[in-house]
């Protein structure tokens, strides 16, 4: 699995640097390389390559696309830690954005790498047609907007220190984390322009290794070590985060994970032999560092 990732890395990387170096240099250039070449385990761009596997779709484009991914995730990093969300001083193992080039910059390289993202999907060596671009466009920002992510983000402030239901919580970890998995879900159909049915299967199964994501991460941050998390670790708990560690604790939470990983297993079984890189990336997710 190490390798795989590695190798998605490393090309992501190099398209992301070729692309960047392409463009004029600016004075948030530099913030902007530190969140995106910090590391990161490009999770994200495994997901869209071993769903792309099963449709068949190019490497090459999928890397590209993963790159957009990339570049939302590395903003939604960015402004996760900042003192107003959750103040977080350390990530990836080095000082967060905003520590190493203070806050205002960080809040500009965050806004110039989600902007990027649509530079990225847009730009002419990305060889898809303006429709299926434009699709790419669509469902990337309605995961990423008051739907998604940002939206998530707002519960997962607004729900500290409250009592929050199972429902609540889990509604609130898919829009903060799980739709951009489910972007990379779709995005291969969306690609081979296959029915709107079959995209809405992928949507939901996204959706749900987004979720198995976020509860390995809440795993991480209860029980996992801050030098292999690469970030302080135990802050769930202290700032009165609603998670389903703090409602089921966390031997269930575990089985919670297993059995959403046992859900998606057989969501994508019609595939066959194909979706056995798929399967051992959810084995990955859940057992990663913990
Ligand atoms: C609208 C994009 C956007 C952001 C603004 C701040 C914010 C709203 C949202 C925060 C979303 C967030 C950070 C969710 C947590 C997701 C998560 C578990 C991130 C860690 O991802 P990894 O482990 O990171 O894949 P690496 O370092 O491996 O890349």
């Amino acid at each position: 699995m190490q390798n795989k990732l590695n190798k998605i890395a490393k090309d992501t990387n190099i398209f992301l640097k070729k692309f960047i170096n392409n463009q004029k240099k600016t004075n948030l250039i530099i913030p902007m390389k530190y969140s995106l070449f910090s590391g990161g385990k490009k999770i994200r761009s495994k997901i869209l390559i071993d769903v792309g596997s099963l449709f068949k779709v190019d490497y090459k484009k999928l890397i590209i696309i993963g790159a957009a991914v990339e570049c939302i995730h590395a903003y939604s990093l960015i402004h996760d830690d900042l003192p107003c969300m959750d103040n977080d001083k350390m990530r990836r193992g080095k000082p967060s954005t905003h520590v190493k080039f203070g806050e205002s910059t960080a809040v500009l390289a965050g806004n110039s790498l989600l902007t990027m993202a649509f530079e990225v999907l847009t730009f002419k060596g990305l060889d898809l047609n303006e429709r299926i671009k434009c699709n790419l466009v669509h469902k990337i920002s309605q995961c990423s907007g008051h739907f998604g992510i940002a939206g998530g983000q707002y519960l997962d402030l607004d729900y500290e220190n409250k009592e929050i239901s199972k429902k609540k919580i889990i509604e609130m970890e898919i829009k903060k984390t799980g739709k951009l998995f489910s972007f990379c879900c779709v995005a291969p159909l969306i690609m081979k322009q296959k029915k709107e049915k079959e995209i809405k299967k992928f949507e939901k199964i996204g959706e749900d290794i987004g979720l198995l994501f976020q509860v390995a991460d809440d795993l991480i941050d209860y029980k996992g070590k801050s030098s292999v998390a690469g970030k302080k670790t135990g802050k769930d708990k202290k700032k009165g985060k609603a998670t389903l560690i703090s409602l089921l604790g966390y031997e269930n939470t575990i089985k919670y994970g297993e059995n959403l990983i046992l859900k998606i297993n057989k969501n994508i079984k019609e595939y066959g032999l194909k979706s056995k890189n798929l399967s051992s990336t959810l084995n990955y997710i859940l057992n990663r560092n913990r």
